[in-house]
């Protein structure tokens, strides 16, 4: 190991090995070099190879993720386009999603039927994200809720999300009255209710898409005695079904809910008091743009 005297402090370069600094007073160890741990082996080397690998790669993408302009939590349909759009766009963005496959409630369709409704004001988006269309009148359409799910989650990660699957978002960094980050641990380890310490990623803005029990807005304001930018101040709580209602105000309560921290989808409406709206989707790929676009426009003015 080296002593902290040799440490020589350079620029990182995502490419290489060797060692960061964060300030004047700290260096890192910057992704270890894959090392050659097949010296001395007699056979089982492609075992060996194949666990080096994967430590090496998923280590890289995990560290390259500590430090963004935006964390998006929840892998549905308005953290995808949120994210996707984003990236798009130049930031440095990663995706948190508690479950083994990102895509939140659009796998199921409705009630298992895998078939999903969009509106036609979503169906360009449906195009951008090659999703094939039917539409049943002037106004809507049917997809196969299979296709669409993979294809956000394709296009997202290609467009440079890091999408970290099985990994669940327990709370936020907080600092100086703002969201600064989130606080992450597997999982499985929650489920378990095992007493583990988690990680922090820091970043500018964080977006809750954690759908339903707008799971981050919650924590927040629970824990902190602070004033969420709602009527009341506190998470106003998720209504009946209504859709037309429910599709309006999702896109409508896209935006900042606290410093550093906005909702989308249906977090959107679980904080600011709207309709659930059931197995149509235009508003939730609305708002995923639409959150994007508010997000950028923060970060671009900064
Ligand atoms: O619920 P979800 O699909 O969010 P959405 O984008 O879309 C809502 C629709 O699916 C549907 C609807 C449409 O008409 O009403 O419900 O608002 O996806 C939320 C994702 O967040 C993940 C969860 O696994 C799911 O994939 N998630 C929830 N809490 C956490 C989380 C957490 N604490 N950490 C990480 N991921």
């Amino acid at each position: 190991m080296l002593a902290r005297a040799e440490i020589k402090p350079f620029e990182p370069d995502p490419g290489n090995a060797g060692v960061g600094r964060i300030d004047k007073s700290h260096t890192y160890a910057y992704y270890p070099p894959m090392q050659d741990i097949t010296a001395n082996m007699k056979g089982g080397v492609m075992e060996a190879i194949v666990s080096n690998a994967i430590v090496h790669s998923y280590f890289k993408k995990l560290q390259d993720a500590l430090s963004l302009d935006v964390v998006v939590v929840g892998g549905g349909p308005s953290g995808l386009v949120a994210s996707e759009s984003l990236a798009k766009k130049g930031f440095k963005v990663a995706l948190f999603d508690s479950k083994l496959s990102p895509g939140g409630g659009m796998w199921g369709g409705a009630m298992m039927f895998n078939e999903l409704v969009i509106q036609k004001e979503a169906w360009h988006i449906l195009e951008e994200f090659n999703i094939k269309y039917t539409k049943i009148s002037e106004d809507l359409a049917t997809a196969d809720s299979i296709q669409a799910t993979s294809s956000l989650i394709y296009h997202s990660s290609k467009a440079g999300v890091k999408v970290f699957n099985c990994i669940s978002v327990e709370d936020v960094v907080f600092i100086n009255n703002r969201v600064s980050g989130v606080v992450i641990n597997w999982t499985p380890i929650g489920r378990l209710d095992m007493h583990v310490d988690p990680l922090m990623v820091r970043s500018k803005v964080v977006l809750d898409a954690t759908g339903h029990p707008s799971e981050i807005a919650k924590i927040t304001a629970q824990k902190n005695n602070i004033k969420l930018n709602t009527v009341t101040g506190m998470i106003m709580g998720e209504m009946s079904l209504s859709i037309d209602e429910g599709e309006k105000s999702t896109i409508e309560n896209t935006k900042e809910a606290y410093p550093g921290l906005y909702v989308s989808g249906m977090a959107a409406n679980g904080v600011f008091g709207s309709f659930r709206m059931g197995p149509i989707f235009g508003g939730m790929l609305q708002s995923g743009k639409s959150a994007a676009e508010s997000i950028a426009k923060e970060l671009s003015n900064e």
